[in-house]
């Protein structure tokens, strides 16, 4: 080679590696936290080097080959065509490497499709039921009766609109953040139950090493046991809307004490809340919760200012229904509107929250109706 291409290659070579160990993302699986997600790394190890070794004999033998017999050292080719040996080696051999990552390949799929431990089916600490929604997730603790609905954080919410003012760059885990992450026990064996409410979502977090469809009408189990405390994210995984991209789901993984402590907390509201409901709410208090449940709940659909994206999300300023009577509304948002992307929320929030929100599109956006709607009105339509 001349100097100058020596040089070029050098400096071309130099500016892949500068950029490559700048990077800040790995070019490998990542391991994550559960036994599930290292097999699943052991084994994309396994065939990784499996390749390896095969791209190594392929590739050093024609390499060998074109070198040493060119045709400027006046090698003559050999004519045959066929060779029986050598058709049956280059069968056998490759089905030998496939059943030997075969198998376990399928051990993996039976450890995480049905569990076992000590010849017994594994035993199961908690359940959570997770269900998917345009565009959110709800958690449901079922051993402790009590759920929360899993929505974008409001920076990343508001970043993704143009001209909020909010810029991408400056909201820390962009479209990775939730107002509420599900909380998990470290060490613990924790079952999924995943359903959905409206279309085909998927729940994916990179770490666990799996992602199980959430599917309308069907419940789609799997099961973990997360082996280190910490904050992962992922995704929805399956194309489920206009929105798609904007349902992460986030999960916080504490230590025993701090999960027990997060608990009884969550249990604590959840009494306070509950409370509340047989109270008489002053308007001041329902608008400002209202606006809040608004913001997060119903925004994606009928807009911060209540114009909607007609024709398919309607809109809440000067509609009939919000200026109608009060309990047509309070029924529709209790029981959605099947068929359209209307959830019926009387599952999702609780009769606080409805109630603020429909007092909140009454006496917003313009819209004349007034008054207020209770907690306790909903209760009684329920
Ligand atoms: C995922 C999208 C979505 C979200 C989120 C959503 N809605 Fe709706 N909403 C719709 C659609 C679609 C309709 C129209 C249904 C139909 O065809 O009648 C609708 C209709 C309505 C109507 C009737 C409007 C009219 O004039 O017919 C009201 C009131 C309403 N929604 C209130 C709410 C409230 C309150 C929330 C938040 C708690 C909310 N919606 C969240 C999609 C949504
Ligand atoms: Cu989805």
């Amino acid at each position: 080679m001349k100097k100058a291409q020596i040089k070029l290659v050098t400096m071309l070579t130099a500016l892949m590696l500068t950029t490559v160990s700048s990077a800040e993302y790995g070019i490998n699986l990542r391991k994550g936290v559960t036994d599930y997600s290292q097999t699943a790394y052991d084994m994309h190890m396994l065939a990784f080097w499996v390749c390896v070794v095969i791209g190594v004999l392929v590739f050093g033998a024609m390499l060998y080959s074109i070198i040493a017999h060119r045709k400027s050292k006046g090698v003559k080719p050999e004519q045959f065509s066929h060779s029986t040996t050598a058709e049956i080696v280059w069968t056998i051999i490759p089905i030998i490497i496939l059943a030997v990552m075969a198998w376990p390949a399928t051990k993996a799929l039976i450890k995480m499709e049905n569990p076992t431990e000590n010849g017994k089916p594994m035993k199961m600490d908690m359940t959570i039921k997770v269900t998917g929604y345009q565009w959110k997730w709800r958690y449901d603790y079922l051993e402790e009766g009590f759920g929360f609905l899993s929505t974008l954080s409001k920076d990343s919410n508001l970043a993704r609109q143009i001209n909020s003012g909010v810029k991408p760059e400056t909201v820390d885990n962009y479209l990775l953040d939730v107002d509420k992450p599900l909380v998990l026990p470290v060490d613990t064996n924790i079952r999924f139950l995943l359903t959905a409410d409206d279309v085909i979502h998927s729940w994916w977090v990179p770490d666990f090493g799996w992602k199980r469809d959430a599917i309308p009408g069907f419940i789609n189990e799997a099961w973990t046991n997360i082996k280190e405390p910490g904050i992962y994210r992922g995704q929805c995984a399956e194309l489920c809307g206009k929105d798609h991209g904007f349902m992460p789901v986030v999960v916080e993984v504490l230590s025993k004490e701090d999960y027990a402590d997060w608990l009884s907390q969550q249990k604590g509201e959840q009494a306070e809340e509950a409370a509340m409901v047989e109270k008489t709410w002053t308007k001041e208090e329902l608008m400002a919760r209202g606006e809040e449940v608004y913001m997060q709940q119903c925004v994606t659909c009928h807009q911060a200012d209540g114009t909607g994206i007609p024709p398919t999300f309607p809109a809440l300023a000067g509609s009939a229904v919000v200026n109608g009577a009060a309990a047509d509304q309070v029924q529709l948002v209790l029981n959605g509107k099947p068929g359209t992307a209307m959830a019926a929320f009387g599952s999702l929030l609780s009769e606080n929250d409805i109630a603020a929100a429909i007092t909140y599109t009454r006496n917003s956006f313009g819209n004349t109706a007034g008054g207020m709607v209770q907690p306790v009105d909903v209760k009684n339509l329920k």
